[in-house]
């Protein structure tokens, strides 16, 4: 008795460490953001793939708030159009202050997911914040 639960415990263990399907096929999401005549209204291009692969066909929900102002902000989530190439999606991003955001992407159609993107945004663009909180530059 005490063998059979142990091996119980191991194969659960094993299924517990292998990512399954749904995990390993996460969308992945990046930003380029470049900044419109009007104040704080940026144009993002969305740059989408799963497994390496252009992710098309999304209906993507664009939404942000800033995590240091919780509550202080209220931006209407907008949805992004097909771009130009394959996995490609625009919107516009009426922020209304330059600083760190969390860009919320919700992904229905081929996958539904949940995608939190914090990008620092200033007059150049946008800028993916590093795990240290400081703006990463290319
Ligand atoms: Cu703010």
């Amino acid at each position: 008795m005490v063998k059979a639960a142990l091996v119980v415990t191991h194969a659960l263990a094993l299924a517990l460490l292998v990512p399954g399907p749904a995990l390993a096929q996460r969308a992945l999401a990046e930003l380029a953001c470049t900044p419109t005549k009007t104040d704080f209204i940026y144009h993002c291009v969305i740059h989408l793939t799963r497994g390496g692969q252009a992710l098309t066909g999304a209906r993507i929900t664009v939404g942000a708030d800033m995590p240091s102002m919780p509550m202080a902000h209220n931006v209407r989530p907008v949805e992004a159009t097909p771009g130009k190439i394959p996995g490609e999606y625009q919107a516009m991003l009426d922020l209304e202050m330059p600083g760190e955001w969390a860009v919320k992407l919700r992904l229905a159609g081929p996958v539904r997911d949940q995608l939190i993107l914090l990008y620092d945004f200033d007059d150049k663009g946008a800028h993916p914040v590093t795990r240290s909180g400081r703006p990463h530059r290319k």
